[in-house]
């Protein structure tokens, strides 16, 4: 299959966020839209190169633990009934964990390089319901997990080991037929573009980007867990030791939020300023987000805005008085309707890969 180097319809406002030119993250500005535009949306990738697709000649095979295996062309996929709905997702390994973290178990590794929340964004979508799909094929009463294949392959980014591996992740068969777990062609409006995924890709609402395979040429209905090697060998967190289980594999996205307004470097006018942001929780709903402008001494509410779909985040406001100029630090801690709120600090402390950082992020500031 023919490949096209991915870098060539990177926009140069998108910031390099690790040394082999996979990761770029949407600059500040593109987070304080409620959309994030395509050219500006992160783009994750385990390889340099985007595998190029010929849509005629496309073919998406659905097998496995099915009563009718299929094989369909893009033009049947377009002909099933039409979903579109905004969805927020951000990377695993989204947010700056704090120094002393990084510095003490990783040196070197990419998770130093990441400044900012850039590794996510929020879009409309619109494709079908992977559940229709999957009625089509008909899932046999065995199955536990669906398997879903990407095009793109080669040696693991970090150590070239394995030699040869293909992005594949699995979801668990209740996530999978869930109705809103979409097989996305579009995105914003446009098809869907080289580096997301064309022509069509996973979306898996409320969960970390990994899940969402991009380039899917392959959905393998399982009746076992799938062991594949971005499956169980990336993605996780490594527990502390009164922990029952040794790893945690991220899923949900945590209760989360993030300072939008001031973008890092803005100078606050001594008049006043409105404090925007967003928030967002997994498939779970953020009813506070408190704002605090005194490093974490006092929290007063924001005002949070109807959301323009279950899965896209909450945008939020607060009109911030300052007392006078100086330097103040400045905090969003968001709740979920579970009650869940953002620790204070890394929470995972016993690991150095960094995956699912939801602390509440300090933000210097200088106001004049
Ligand atoms: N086939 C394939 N799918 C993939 C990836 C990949 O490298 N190959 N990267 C994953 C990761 S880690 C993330 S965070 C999201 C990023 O999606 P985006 O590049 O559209 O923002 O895609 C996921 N799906
Ligand atoms: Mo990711």
């Amino acid at each position: 299959m023919a490949t096209q180097n991915l870098r060539t319809e990177i926009k140069p406002e998108l910031i390099p966020t690790n040394a082999g030119f996979r990761t770029w993250a949407a600059p500040p500005e593109a987070l304080k839209q409620e959309v994030v535009p395509n050219d500006l949306f992160y783009v994750r990738n385990h390889w340099t190169d985007a595998p190029e697709i010929d849509i005629n000649t496309y073919r998406l095979v659905v097998d496995g633990d099915v009563d009718c295996p299929l094989s369909l062309s893009f033009d049947n996929i377009l002909a099933m009934p039409q979903q579109r709905f905004q969805v927020t997702f951000e990377c695993c390994g989204n947010s700056p964990v704090p120094d002393y973290w990084a510095r003490s178990t990783r040196t070197g590794s990419v998770m130093e390089m990441i400044k900012g929340h850039g590794i996510m964004g929020n879009a409309e979508w619109a494709g079908v319901s992977l559940a229709d799909v999957l009625a089509k094929a008909g899932v046999k009463a065995s199955a536990v997990e669906v398997m879903f294949e990407g095009a793109d392959h080669g040696p693991d980014e970090t150590v070239g080991d394995p030699p040869e591996v293909t992005y594949e992740r699995s979801l668990p068969l209740a996530k999978a037929i869930h109705p809103d777990t979409m097989l996305a062609y579009e995105m914003n409006g446009e098809r869907l573009p080289l580096n997301h995924g064309f022509p069509l890709r996973l979306l898996v609402p409320g969960w970390y980007g990994m899940t969402s395979v991009k380039w899917l040429v392959g959905i393998h209905v399982l009746d076992h867990e799938f062991k594949g090697f971005y499956q169980t060998e990336r993605y996780m967190t490594q527990n502390g030791p009164d922990s029952p289980e040794y790893y945690t594999y991220h899923t949900k996205m945590k209760v989360k939020s993030i300072i939008t307004n001031p973008a890092p470097g803005e100078v606050i006018p001594a008049g006043g300023y409105t404090l925007a942001g967003a928030a967002w929780s997994g498939e779970e709903e953020v009813v506070k987000v408190e704002i605090s402008t005194d490093g974490g001494a006092t929290w007063d509410p924001a005002t949070l805005a109807p959301r323009a779909s279950s899965y896209a985040w909450f945008r939020w406001q607060y009109q911030w008085q300052p007392a006078g100029p100086g330097k103040y630090t400045l905090m969003s801690r968001a709740t979920n309707n579970r009650g869940e709120t953002q620790p204070m600090e890394f929470p995972n402390q016993w690991d150095g890969r960094g995956y699912g950082n939801n602390m509440v992020f300090p933000v210097d500031v200088q106001v004049k």
